[in-house]
């Protein structure tokens, strides 16, 4: 059956705008209940909570479809360069409200369901946000897709859609324990599957030669298995511009000829395992941040999803017999970490073995489609993909990789005679380790990019030193950012007001804007409004946390954030020192309570299932939590909260009621930071170290409105290098000891001296990240914090100023360069 475009597309009435409908509170009442009863089939009366979610959620995605569609037939016919944004990861959080805001349609929804006798915020309660990501990647990845979509820029987002997504955290006892993220159980309204277009996707196997009908020697892939790739639509609007770009996610399936092999076999059980086996490859997102473990089926996820994307785009975007030389045209690649480099040799292999092109017209065309972006420094997240493994499961991309090494070692050679040892060094595949897919990446992109300026130096000089040298002008630095529509508009609606009633509203889509603020940060009145606001958002996280995991949190403290995925790098176990110390001086007497300022700790972080240290160090915080939070001695002094789970949907809340945004990570450690972003945004002071994007966030605040602490990034080298001991800053620093001591103590673990050993003696005895070398300068840094706070009017004036100032770090402007450094594309208007 022909499943492809039908119909007759010159019909008057089949380009004429869908919808449209009125922007009318009485029309929106309308349109809902018709949704309410023609899509879940009940009447109001009758209708549960999640049938009124669902019919809101089409009632508002029908005002988007016709600028989808028109969008669409805006490309189809243009055919302007596209950005293929590839990326394992997207963490979208919830999507209704987004929507609402980009249709300007809150105020009418809400005043139409009040109507009908429906709360609107009980209807935004239900929408389980999609979990496609990990953390800061996934979320970048996010921003950037609705940064482009409000820039009128064109961009398909690729990526998978998991049918888990990272897992639920509860806590027993302290202690992580996984629950599966079951966000597809009450169906999403947000997704519009298209299985006629999906996308067959080969496996295993071995490869023949043979010689062509031109007499040329060519190679013939003859897989073991293939997939379905059934592609799954979502709709990026982009806020009040009329375009709607499409995020495609790819769900896997097994393949009719897959398994009617096996059922005529008569092997009826064995043929449903295979389809099974199929499914397991978008079946759940690895929850490693930052430390992917080299796993087949993320091998088998990865390259699923890329070979979906790159035949959808050949073979559904470019017109019939569009000549692939001039690919590099019509889209880039954006390449986000190594996750979908596996991408390269895959268009090698379309256009050599399908396309007949010879290896330098594939590798020209190649080499300038594809850009790369990492994301780390850490040696251990570097993806290596073992050769057999890689030869196993594409035992054609392997061929192609080594062919790519040779032609990239060749160039090597000729641009340093003589010298094996850096060739050797530069090898794409290590001998004994694999293929190093950042090698692989670098060697094919046009442009590869660090994501704050500190990351971007470092991976050239030291990440890529021999390939910086090679190609110094392939490298840039593109510094993250985050959308102002979500993390400011939406989440801090009050705020939003206040700004908008004091500079107008332009500042949604210029962020830099925030600048014509600054003056306010002298103005008392200005300053009133703003540390209500705060108060306010204080309240309404209080009232969250309250119903959500029964937290109480007390009124009037410093509210001290440190929320993001649990990695020793990045040293929430410095943060429990801080707290821990506190405790210790005020048990022994070495300070009263009342000397300690009223202040609420809060923690969000999920540990990655495998990761044990990490798990560890949620016990402990949870513990020790559990005890100061019980001890009289500290009683609205000091109080710790974790709420488990913490993701988009928490972090919107409790982002804006933060004072103080906790970026402490060990210089060097830390990519960018995306968090400390949007705290700034939000007008709270950081501490935090000089790494990633933390350095030019004091550079743009300043100083004085910034708490720094700890080594600098190259005397970190240093004392790396002179070899560092932990012990000896335990032996020589009497109140690091007595913190210390007090947690191998007993009293945060029922007396047990021995419970929290994992955590106690790799601090005293490995401190990979040098949290005790930075202990003594955080705690004197927190001493600064609370001398600063004890001033409420100087510290909401450089509270305001943090927001004033940051309006660097929005998206659209990481867009921007983007657009210039590495796309050389312009919006399309
Ligand atoms: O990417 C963010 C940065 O702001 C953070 O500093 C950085 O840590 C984060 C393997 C990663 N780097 N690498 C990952 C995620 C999942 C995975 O399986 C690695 N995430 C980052 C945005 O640039």
């Amino acid at each position: 059956r022909d499943l492809g475009p039908s119909g007759n597309p010159t019909h008057p009435l089949a380009t004429a705008p869908v919808g449209a409908p009125p922007h009318s509170v009485d029309g929106f009442v309308k349109e809902f209940l018709h949704e309410l009863n023609t899509n879940q089939g009940v009447p109001l009366s009758m209708s549960s909570v999640n049938d009124q979610y669902m019919a809101l959620a089409s009632t508002v995605r029908n005002y988007l479809m016709a600028r989808w569609l028109e969008t669409n037939r805006k490309v189809h016919e243009n055919k302007p360069k596209t950005i293929g944004y590839l990326s394992a990861e997207y963490l979208l959080g919830r999507q209704l409200g987004n929507a609402l805001l980009a249709t300007d349609l809150s105020d009418i929804a809400e005043k139409g369901l009040a109507l009908c006798g429906i709360d609107i915020a009980t209807l935004r309660a239900q929408e389980v946000e999609p979990g496609l990501g990990n953390g800061g990647l996934g979320r970048l990845a996010a921003c950037f897709i609705d940064s482009l979509a409000t820039m009128d820029v064109p961009c398909v987002g690729y990526g998978i859609r998991y049918e888990y997504g990272i897992f639920r955290q509860t806590f027993v006892d302290g202690r992580q324990v996984e629950q599966p993220d079951t966000w597809l159980s009450l169906g999403s309204p947000w997704e519009f599957p298209h299985p006629e277009a999906s996308v067959q996707v080969d496996f295993g196997g071995h490869t023949e030669r043979y010689i062509g009908e031109d007499g040329r020697e060519r190679v013939r892939w003859v897989p073991a298995w293939n997939v379905l790739g059934v592609p799954y639509n979502y709709m990026v609007p982009g806020y009040l511009n009329g375009r709607v770009n499409t995020l495609r996610l790819w769900s896997a399936q097994a393949t009719k000829a897959f398994d009617l092999q096996i059922f005529n076999s008569g092997d009826y059980a064995q043929a449903v395992r295979a389809q099974t086996f199929a499914e397991n490859i978008s079946k759940v997102l690895y929850p490693e941040d930052s430390t992917p473990q080299g796993k087949e089926l993320r091998l088998q996820q990865q390259y699923f999803f890329v070979a979906c994307s790159l035949r959808d785009f050949i073979d559904h975007s470019l017109e019939d017999g569009f000549d692939l030389h001039n690919l590099p045209e019509r889209i880039t690649f954006q390449l986000n970490d190594t996750h979908p480099v596996i991408a390269v040799p895959e268009l090698m292999r379309i256009l050599i073995d399908e396309y007949d092109f010879e290896w330098d017209e594939a590798w020209d065309v190649t080499s300038r489609c594809f850009a790369y972006t990492c994301h780390t420094l850490l040696p251990e997240a570097l993806e290596v993909w073992p050769t057999d493994l890689l030869g196993r499961l594409l035992p054609r991309h392997l061929e192609l990789i080594y062919q790519i090494n040779d032609h990239f070692l060749a160039e090597v050679r000729e641009a340093f005679p003589g010298d094996d040892l850096r060739a050797h060094h530069m090898s794409i595949i290590s001998h004994g380790q694999g293929v190093r897919m950042a090698f692989l990446a670098t060697v094919a992109g046009t442009k590869v990019n660090g994501v704050a300026e500190l990351h971007s130096q470092l991976l050239r000089d030291k990440v890529l030193p021999d390939f910086s040298a090679l190609w110094p002008e392939k490298f840039t630095n593109v510094t993250n950012g985050v959308t102002p529509r979500r993390f400011v508009r939406l989440s801090n609606p009050k705020l939003s007001e206040l700004i908008n009633d004091t500079i107008g509203n332009g500042w949604v889509t210029d962020l830099e804007r925030l600048k014509e603020l600054e003056p306010y940060a002298d103005d008392p009145e200005f300053r009133a409004q703003f540390a209500e606001i705060k108060a306010w958002n204080k309240h309404r996280i209080a009232d969250l946390l309250r119903a959500r995991d029964g937290i109480d949190l007390p009124d009037g403290h410093l509210v001290d954030v440190m929320v993001k995925r649990l990695h020793e790098y990045k040293r929430q176990s410095l943060k429990l020192l801080h707290i821990v110390s506190l405790y210790e001086q005020v048990l022994s007497g070495k300070i009263a309570a009342s000397e300690v300022m009223p202040r609420t700790v809060v923690f969000g972080s999920k540990a990655a299932p495998g990761y044990a240290m990490a798990k560890e160090t949620i016990h402990l915080i949870n513990k020790v939590a559990a005890t100061i939070n019980a001890d009289p001695i500290l009683e609205g002094r000091l109080k710790i909260a974790f709420p488990a789970n913490y993701n988009v949907t928490l972090a919107e809340k409790l982002i804006p009621a933060a004072d103080l945004s906790e970026q402490i990570s060990l210089a060097g450690m830390e990519a960018s930071g995306t968090g400390n972003m949007k705290f700034a945004l939000n007008g709270a002071l950081t501490i935090g170290t000089d790494d990633g994007a933390n350095v030019e966030i004091r550079k743009l605040v300043g100083d004085k409105h910034f708490f720094l602490f700890g080594m600098s990034e190259p005397e970190v080298a240093e004392l790396g290098a002179q070899g560092y001991n932990p012990h000896s800053y335990y032996d020589a620093n009497p109140q690091l000891k007595a913190t210390l001591d007090l947690i191998s103590s007993g009293v945060f673990s029922n007396g047990d001296r021995h419970l929290f050993d994992m955590v106690v003696e790799n601090l005293k005895n490995q401190d990979r990240f040098m949290a005790l070398a930075d202990f003594d300068s955080y705690v004197a840094a927190q001493a600064k914090v609370e001398e600063r706070y004890a001033d409420q009017d100087s510290w909401m004036r450089s509270a305001i100023l943090n927001m004033a100032r940051t309006g660097y770090f929005s998206s659209d402007r990481s867009m921007r360069d983007y657009l210039q450094r590495i796309w050389h594309t312009t919006p399309m208007l």
